[in-house]
């Protein structure tokens, strides 16, 4: 009798495991859809990594990340200002931890970034002349593209160079090589990386003004011989205010340039904000309204973000014949740079996953698109 009764129990107890695993969205994270497996014949799904997940230092983490994405772009440590910090030294370490991490895991690399006026070594505030400037560029890029080749599957060989105009974004690069630099930067990546896609990456370019100064850039690149394999839409965009229209045309109008089209860095904020983009130095100063979901995301918006997600990769699915990949900024609430940005320390909610890798109604939503 006694034995019977601890079979009872143990049966009813694994009953409930097994329950609980099925259950989505519990701990047992591991019964929830896979966002890689769900589109592998649409796009690739990609996030952003800090050095604590490439270097595994949660294993829970590790096994989150491999299920549900097969690519992936270093947040910053392949920044110049990172991997080249002296003007004769490069730190390569933790770039090669993390194309270790991607072999090991089949996770693609998209190296970010090659050329962009921010996060520049601290060697470069002080460069006065045309021919210094010029050093730099031609030995970064040969010499980062140059190691990589063939270890990371493509790089964003240049990164924002426009204004919100469309015209020519004022850098160091522009006043000292002059327009052509951005050709210039894709002539060197592809000597130097033959066997690595090149994109051109930025925020906004799907605003027709700043979409035109892209394509115009992409052309002149074009004209001039030179190898660009696709364009990157980074995709920060607010809830509510995702501008479905300008992205569609803008997939239609650079895939008609022959190039893969991309959304490299998609997030959607839900926090107040008085401007559009992510121009890093851009900054608000924090008042009594600017953060107003410490206790929790109110479920209007919830939904909202959840719609926001789901028209959005509706749209995607719609061009997945242009569309290659569609990378998060960050995995989950808890690590995403909008807690930071542009002001200090706020409780953004802006990804699919919430601050403990459980999914939200937006990851649902994006699923059952698929189911
Ligand atoms: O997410 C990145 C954050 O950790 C850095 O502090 C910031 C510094 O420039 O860069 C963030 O990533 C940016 C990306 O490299 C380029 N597009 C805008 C992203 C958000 O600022």
């Amino acid at each position: 009798m006694i034995q019977i009764k601890q079979v009872v129990a143990t049966c009813m107890a694994g009953l409930l495991l097994a329950g609980l695993a099925l259950l989505p969205g519990t701990t047992y994270g591991q019964t929830i859809p896979s966002l890689k497996d769900t589109f592998k014949n649409d796009f690739g799904i990609g996030t952003a990594l800090n050095n604590a997940q490439f270097e595994e230092r949660d294993p829970q983490m590790t096994q989150f990340i491999v299920r549900q994405f097969n690519m992936a772009t270093p947040e910053n440590i392949m920044k110049s200002a990172l991997i080249h910090p002296k003007w004769d030294t490069y730190n390569f370490e933790p770039a090669d931890k993390l194309v270790q991490f991607g072999k090991k895991h089949n996770i693609l690399i998209n190296g970010h970034t090659l050329i962009w006026h921010s996060q520049l070594p601290p060697f470069m505030r002080g460069m006065k002349s045309a021919d210094s400037v010029r050093t730099f560029f031609n030995d970064h890029i040969k010499t980062v593209a140059g190691r990589f080749d063939g270890k990371v599957f493509s790089w964003d060989v240049v990164n924002e160079a426009l204004n919100e105009d469309g015209t020519m974004r004022k850098t160091v690069f522009l006043d000292y090589l002059g327009d052509d630099y951005v050709t210039e930067a894709f002539r060197l990546a592809q000597q130097a990386a033959p066997n690595t896609e090149l994109y051109y990456n930025d925020y906004n370019n799907e605003q027709p003004a700043k979409r035109a100064g892209c394509i115009a850039l992409i052309k002149k690149i074009q004209a001039a011989g030179v190898r660009i394999d696709g364009v990157g839409i980074q995709g920060h965009w607010h809830v509510g205010r995702v501008p479905l229209k300008a992205i569609e045309e803008s997939i239609l109008q650079y895939a008609a340039l022959g190039l893969k089209v991309m959304f490299t860095e998609l997030d959607i904020e839900v926090l107040p904000r008085n401007f559009q983009g992510a121009e890093v130095s851009q900054r608000m100063t924090a008042n009594e309204q600017s953060n107003p979901y410490t206790a929790g995301l109110p479920d209007g918006v919830q939904q909202q973000l959840a719609a926001d997600y789901e028209s959005l990769f509706k749209l995607f699915l719609k061009h997945k014949d242009k569309v290659t990949r569609v990378t998060f900024w960050g995995i989950n609430d808890g690590n995403t740079w909008l807690n930071n940005w542009p002001i200090r320390g706020r409780t953004n909610y802006p990804l699919l996953f919430d601050r403990n890798n459980k999914p939200k109604s937006a990851f649902y939503k994006v699923v059952a698109l698929k189911n």
